[in-house]
């Protein structure tokens, strides 16, 4: 097989050469977490931030520990403007902002509850841009975006990019450290038999929500008339990653505990990548009652509900989502 290197493949999409250097530096700092993440028990990272370890060394989280490699590799790239962390309250400005110079958003660590048992993490991020010089804003709806994806540090780490046209996934040659192509066209199934959601929050679901989940646990004694299996893993990188692989389907709704919140997950880091991601491999991604993408954000730091994956599925949960609104 000929080796296409993630330098080979951005070039051959024909992309600026800055937003080339950029993307190179998001795998770059991707890879450097990945180390870290794999080291972090000799460094005393796991765990919480702020404990003092018996010499006296104030430990960090590999949250932050991975949102310095991001800030530090990143701010290199010669047109990245600010970046967009979900580890950092405020917006960090790298430089006075010019047309069409680069926003990142990015979560440098998701599902970092995982750490500590030593299951798969990952990283999510997007690209976009700055509409006219010094123009701060950086609330741009995920319609905006100009490539998106995640990095994923399982059993072998994973770089997947979409940068407007297929979903392609790079694979970590442990050793020589390249991002080799080995998922050239990655597309969501579009049959599926399985879901994946926190049934613990079961209480607090909307009908809707509960309508999908009871039908899907009835199987093939229910309207489904065929069994579906339930995956959750606390970590929405493996999640997507799995739902990319077999199909599926995932859910992280609105429900009466977290929607003064907005929901759990956060649009323009976590939702608004995995949405484009998604979305150019032939699936769907909804609150439920709109696309994710098309919601034009309040706030950096916006929460969203989250349904994405095999779009009949997804269909289906918007479809529950408008019936039960006519009810109402
Ligand atoms: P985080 O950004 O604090 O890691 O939270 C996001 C994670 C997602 O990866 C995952 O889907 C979800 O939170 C898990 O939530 P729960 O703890 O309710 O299972
Ligand atoms: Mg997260």
């Amino acid at each position: 097989m000929t080796e296409v290197t993630l330098r080979r493949y951005l070039t051959e999409s024909g992309l600026d050469p800055n937003l080339i250097f950029l993307l190179e530096d998001i795998a770059s700092s991707c890879r450097n977490v990945a180390n870290q993440v794999r080291n972090g028990a000799f460094e005393g990272n796991l765990g919480s931030a702020n404990v003092t370890n018996v010499q006296g060394e104030t430990q960090k989280t590999l949250d932050i520990i991975a949102n310095d490699e991001f800030e530090r590799i990143c701010a290199n790239s010669p047109r990245l403007a600010a970046l967009v962390s979900e580890e950092v309250e405020d917006v960090t400005w790298l430089k006075e902002p010019e047309a069409e110079d680069y926003l990142l958003y990015f979560d440098p660590l998701d599902g970092s509850s995982n750490l500590d048992v030593n299951l798969s993490v990952g990283s999510i991020f997007a690209v976009m841009q700055v509409q006219a010089d010094g123009d701060r804003n950086v609330l741009h709806s995920g319609r905006n975006q100009l490539c998106a994806g995640y990095a994923l540090y399982g059993p072998s780490t994973m770089f997947v990019v979409t940068v407007g046209t297929k979903v392609a996934g790079f694979t970590c040659q442990h050793g020589t450290g390249d991002f080799r192509l080995t998922h050239p066209d990655m597309k969501v199934p579009e049959e599926t038999s399985e879901y994946a959601i926190n049934t613990s929050r079961y209480r607090y679901w909307d009908a809707p929500v509960r309508r999908y989940v009871d039908e899907c646990v009835a199987g093939s004694q229910g309207v489904r008339e065929r069994s579906f299996n339930m995956r959750w893993t606390a970590s929405m990188v493996a999640e997507i990653h799995r739902i990319l692989t077999r199909g599926g389907v995932f859910l992280y709704p609105a429900d009466s505990n977290n929607r003064a919140a907005g929901g759990k997950l956060r649009l323009m880091y976590e939702a608004n990548p995995m949405a484009m991601v998604i979305e150019l491999a032939g699936g769907a991604a909804s609150t439920g009652t709109e696309a994710i993408m098309d919601i034009q954000p309040d706030g950096h730091h916006q929460r969203v509900p989250v349904i994405l994956g095999s779009r009949a599925e997804v269909e289906r949960l918007d479809a529950y989502h408008a019936a039960e609104a006519k009810i109402d």
